[in-house]
């Protein structure tokens, strides 16, 4: 480094607060900062102003509906349809413009580009052949593949025919794909033969029919695309009989469209399944007329996209960042939406940053276990390529430490971006604590004050709230039009899992309603908050959310395996990784062998993003009198911490015990 470099790390490092710059803020979307009070004095009417950034074809009656609380109702008996408002209005003015740009991961592959007009016609032919199969409004249509174009495709051809998706992560395994089609009694299934990880074919099909093969009920129809060509890279499929291929289908169909169906405002849009404290995963129901107005006026007030950007989420659809911040915000407000299929240091740790040279992209949003792996690569990468065109950055998915945020703002900004930490979960359906990026000031590692119109504070166990820098709970104390509307066919867990800590459960009035996202966090004097991470048993690897109880019922169902704890560890690019503890069966040896066995069973049961970090193999494990295990104490010992308390543990020896065998190690 020069000097030079050296004197503004040393001014980054030191500084708290950034103001957003100025050729920024003269263009910005959102630059009043009246914004707040207005919102405020107005709520919940302000929410009109997202209800106005679609198009309805009836309109609502009232804004919002909280006479049965929590069960809230937004846009109240007004229709509209979600693929239409991400198409068709565009096609007059915009129809030439790029909806989608898709690149794949071989640098070799050309690119798929997608006009409004483009995608406009591909959405009807697959609606058509979805309709064809039988597929009606209402019918839950799983879908389980990784960034190929088919994906957005479609959801939006199911929007189009008003039949909720639900997509699953390709990176998840068929176990959980099975347990999610149970889950939603989903009769549909759209896959794909493989993709492209790394420079290698994956075989994709496999895993699906072997999820399929788990499924309790008939499943009518699955539908393949053929991602990887003609010779199938050697996986050699062939097709069941209740199989098809999608570009056959949609040959069969071309040219064909189908009127998009009039969705009521509350109808649901999707299904997305997300991790909580027990291992069965919940159902979260999003509606239409609420997410979309939702994902679009947060995608215009915080990403700040113009329909004349080119805009770029490195997220995956089969998370809710990909659903809200690939597809539906960007298309609703007619933009281009930059879509990447592989992993970012494919074939060099630079192709990000390739993507963006090459493409001119406006915004960037992405993940900090991204942004501390690229600053883990280094500079050299981002300073090889002109990232002039960026005119904002984002992040999402876990807390952000300042020196990555700087690292983000200073190497691929350019000190001239401004960065918006997005808080936000599934459940929210789009971003919920951040700065507008025209109007506040930023302090790294604060996501900052709740947007305008949301009220969010910090409160102690009894729900009072606590002081400045001190860390309490975070909670949400009125409703917000993306929010989810329920758990799916389960109300009861919804109140259970969100409503009840905070909320008096048997009253009607919504003022005694509080939702809490499960998340620990602090405020300062200005009002801006830093989320500390989860309250509950979720550990957060890499930005995704996995379930303890999940990974523990993994592990227990591997053969030899008596009991098991499954706990957080700090990790410099995940963030978070899996750390085991696990007893063993009499006869058992923990070896290498049974370490295999139990990360293969973690791998089946969830998918290779939960595989453990490390496995100890332990005799006991620390457990309070009432047998609850101390997962507090095995977590001090994955960190190196000193240990917190243990004087309530009913077998005190065995931390020490653990503790030097994973010194050993
Ligand atoms: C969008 C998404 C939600 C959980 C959430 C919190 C963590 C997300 C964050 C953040 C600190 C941020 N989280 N954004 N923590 N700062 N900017 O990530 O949804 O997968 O449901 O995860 O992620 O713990 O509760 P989801």
């Amino acid at each position: 480094m020069s000097d030079d470099d050296v004197q503004l790390e040393a001014r980054l490092a030191e500084q708290e607060e950034f103001e957003p710059p100025a050729e920024f803020v003269e263009q910005a979307n959102v630059s009043d900062a009246g914004i707040y009070d207005e919102f405020e004095e107005n709520w919940p009417e302000c929410w009109e102003s997202a209800a106005e950034m679609l198009d309805w074809d009836e309109e609502y009656d009232q804004v919002l509906d909280d006479s049965n609380p929590p069960f809230y109702e937004w846009f109240t008996d007004g229709t509209l349809n979600a693929s239409a408002n991400c198409l068709d209005r565009h096609l007059e003015e915009r129809g030439d413009e790029v909806a989608i740009e898709w690149i794949g991961e071989p640098t070799d592959e050309e690119n798929r580009t997608f006009t409004y007009e483009e995608l406009h016609r591909e959405v009807n032919e697959f609606a058509a052949s979805l309709r064809e199969m039988g597929v009606g409004e209402g019918d839950i249509v799983t879908m389980y593949m990784p960034m190929v174009p088919e994906l957005p495709i479609a959801m939006l051809a199911c929007a189009r025919i008003g039949a909720p998706h639900s997509v699953v992560f390709a990176g998840f395994s068929a176990e959980a794909l099975a347990t999610r089609m149970n889950s939603a009694d989903s009769e549909y299934l759209v896959t794909c033969d493989g993709y492209y990880r790394r420079g290698d074919p994956l075989d994709h099909l496999d895993k699906a029919n072997e999820g399929l093969s788990m499924v309790d009920h008939e499943v009518s129809d699955v539908v393949v695309v053929d991602r990887l060509g003609p010779n199938g890279d050697g996986f050699g499929h062939d097709l069941a009989d209740n199989q098809s291929d999608y570009g056959e289908l949609v040959e069969e169909q071309s040219g064909e469209t189908v009127d998009p169906v009039g969705r009521d405002a509350e109808d649901m849009l999707f299904l997305m399944y997300t991790s909580g404290t027990t291992g069965q995963p919940k159902g979260v129901k999003h509606t239409t007329a609420g997410y979309l107005a939702w994902a679009a006026w947060t995608s215009h007030s915080v990403l700040d996209v113009k329909p004349d950007d080119t805009y770029f989420c490195a997220a995956d659809i089969g998370w809710i960042t990909g659903h809200s911040y690939i597809v539906y915000g960007p298309l609703a407000l007619g933009t281009t939406s930059v879509m990447y299929e592989g992993t970012p240091d494919y074939p060099e740790r630079d192709r990000l940053w390739e993507i963006i040279e090459e493409y001119e992209v406006n915004q960037l949003y992405t993940a900090p276990t991204a942004i501390r792996a690229f600053m883990k690569w280094g500079g050299e990468y981002p300073d090889r390529h002109d990232l002039s065109s960026l005119r904002l950055l984002g992040t999402v998915g876990e807390p952000i430490n300042p020196r990555a945020w700087k690292w983000y703002y200073k190497h691929i900004g350019d000190e001239s971006c401004p960065v918006v930490d997005t808080w936000w979960q599934t459940e929210t359906g789009g971003m919920m604590v951040t700065t507008l990026p025209g109007v506040k000031n930023m302090k790294p590692g604060s996501a900052g004050p709740p947007l305008p119109g949301i009220d969010a504070r910090i409160v102690d166990t009894n729900g009072e709230e606590v002081e400045a820098g001190r860390a309490g709970y975070l909670t949400v104390n009125k409703p917000w039009p993306g929010m989810l509307r329920t758990l799916y066919n389960n109300d009861e867990r919804f109140i259970e899992e969100y409503w009840k800590e905070y909320s008096d459960v048997d009253s009607d009035d919504p003022d005694d309603w509080v939702y809490f996202p499960e998340d620990g966090a602090k405020i300062d004097d200005d009002g801006y908050i830093t989320v500390l991470g989860r309250v509950d048993d979720v550990i957060n690897v890499s930005g995704h959310r996995l379930g303890t109880m999940e990974i523990e019922s993994a592990i227990v169902g591997v053969e030899g395996v008596a009991e098991a704890a499954v706990v957080g560890g700090d990790h410099d690019v995940k963030g978070e990784a899996v750390y085991a503890y696990v007893i063993l069966e009499d006869g058992y040896e923990g070896d290498d062998e049974m370490h295999d066995r139990i990360v293969a069973g973690v791998e089946d049961a969830i998918g290779p993003i939960a595989r453990p970090e490390g496995v100890v193999f332990t005799p006991e494990l620390p457990k309070t009198r009432s047998g609850k295990i101390m997962r507090r104490l095995l977590e001090d010992i994955a960190n190196e911490d000193e240990l917190g308390d243990t004087s309530t543990l009913r077998n005190p020896d065995v931390v020490e015990d653990i503790r030097v065998k994973v010194q050993e190690e």
